[in-house]
């Protein structure tokens, strides 16, 4: 069953009984919340059903999405004509960055928004990760900027940029690694990368983006806390969310960070990515109304 239409059966009465608010709470836990979070939006709840004089499960659950919805926060992270815009795409091993620096390529080719896409093999940590770039590269028919297997990540990202310079391209996108040793090591690691970006991009061109897969749950929060001592994440791509169609995370990311969602990947081909529409995930989440 989705997760809308489980909230829908449990909020299926003509009037609520008080159990089923902490019913609600457990649900909204189960969705990715978070217990803080969800048992805060069902406080909230109440408040906002009283006032209104709701009583029925049907108007408690159209309210429930008013409630959410200041954490529903959509980012553009579109390439902006009229310079040279960096991409790029942090997270750890396996949520998906590489196969969305491909489907991000795909898209802004396809759309126009950028005419000349590098992609960058950020992750020098294992060869496959070089050979998968280079697979998507010859697909989509772009160049992508490489070194071996262990050499430095930055200098992997300073060559791309000065063949972006060089070429005229529009847009790089980073790929990155996602395993360190520890926090630490990670921390270092992020911090070096973004101050050779930062050092040669315009700020309003260059965009940090946080992959998270929606199938980790809390996981992908701890990943955005992480994440966000190091580098200034400006927006997350939630992954695999075709297989997981609970999507609190992103609301409980945004709520706790105050990190934006760009986009929403539910599947493995280049056109499995949309554009974060807070209206629309909202319905997923809760269900939608009429
Ligand atoms: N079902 C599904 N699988 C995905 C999605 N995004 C990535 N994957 C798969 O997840 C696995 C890891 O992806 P990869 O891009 O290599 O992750 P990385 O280690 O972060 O670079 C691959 O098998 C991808 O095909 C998605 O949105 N949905
Ligand atoms: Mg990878």
């Amino acid at each position: 069953m989705k997760f809308a239409d489980r909230i829908r059966k449990l909020l299926g009465r003509q009037t609520l009984a008080p159990d089923d608010w902490d019913a609600l709470a457990d649900l909204l836990v189960e969705g990715d919340l978070g217990a803080a979070f969800a048992d805060a939006a069902v406080q909230e709840l109440k408040t906002a059903c009283a006032k209104a004089g709701v009583r029925d499960g049907e108007g408690a659950r159209r309210l429930l999405k008013t409630v959410l919805a200041p954490d529903a926060r959509a980012a553009d992270v579109s390439p902006r004509p009229g310079g040279l815009n960096v991409v790029m795409l942090l997270g750890v091993n396996g949520v998906g960055k590489t196969t969305t620096a491909a489907k991000l390529a795909h898209r802004w080719l396809d759309d126009g928004s950028a005419g000349k896409v590098i992609l960058a093999a950020g992750d020098t940590f294992r060869a496959a990760a070089i050979e998968q770039l280079r697979h998507h590269g010859e697909r989509l028919g772009i160049r992508v900027v490489a070194q071996e297997q262990g050499s430095d990540s930055g200098a992997v990202l300073f060559d791309a940029l000065a063949a972006a310079v060089s070429e005229g391209a529009d847009l790089v996108i980073a790929d990155t690694a996602g395993r360190m040793h520890n926090k630490q090591n990670l921390i270092r690691e992020l911090e070096k990368m973004d101050k050779i970006v930062a050092a040669k991009t315009d700020p309003a061109r260059y965009r940090r983006l946080l992959v998270v897969d929606a199938t980790t749950g809390q996981n992908a929060l701890v990943q955005a806390r992480t994440f966000s001592q190091a580098i200034k994440v400006d927006a997350i791509i939630l992954t695999k969310y075709d297989s997981s169609a609970r999507g609190g995370i992103a609301l409980a990311i945004a709520r706790d960070l105050g990190i934006p969602t760009a986009f929403v990947c539910d599947g493995e081909r280049y056109e499995d990515i949309r554009a974060f529409d807070p209206v629309v995930y909202l319905s997923e989440f809760v269900g939608s109304d009429g």
